[in-house]
């Protein structure tokens, strides 16, 4: 009888143990995942660049610059709430290298530079939305 009960409450341990385990491996996932999504983005815009002042502290884009090496990825992030672009050239003068066109919030746009140089970009609905990418 004493046996009995023993090996009910091992079983018991068992399934209690194994429960929480797997619970703890699904919680650890979905942390993975959305440090997935902060780390995917190599430049981000931050909420609020939707109006001026920004560009007083050049954070606009976060970071205004950037350095890669020649074959590498840049990725954008849209972390605010308003749409925003990543156009090359300036707002008065756009190159037509590239365009990510209106982005959604949390939306991203990746490029890959294939090419040394210096990328000058902007935001096409905020002019004072201003950055650059230093490919070497
Ligand atoms: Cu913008």
């Amino acid at each position: 009888m004493l046996k009995q009960i023993t090996a009910i409450g091992l079983i018991g341990a068992v399934i209690l143990v194994t429960m929480t385990l797997s619970f703890s491996n699904y919680l650890i996932e979905e942390n993975v995942e959305e440090i997935d999504l902060i780390i995917k983005g190599d430049v981000i815009m931050p909420t609020k660049v939707s109006r001026p002042g920004c560009e007083t502290n050049d954070n606009c884009y976060v970071p205004s610059l950037i350095v890669i090496e020649k074959g590498k990825q840049v990725t954008w992030v849209n972390e605010d709430s308003a749409f925003h672009s990543v156009t090359s050239g300036f707002y008065t003068a756009p190159t037509e290298l590239f365009d990510s066109g209106y982005l959604d919030p949390f939306e991203s746009y990746t490029i890959t530079f294939d090419e040394t140089g210096t990328y000058d970009y902007f935001c096409i609905l905020h002019p004072w939305m201003k950055g650059q990418v230093i490919v070497e």
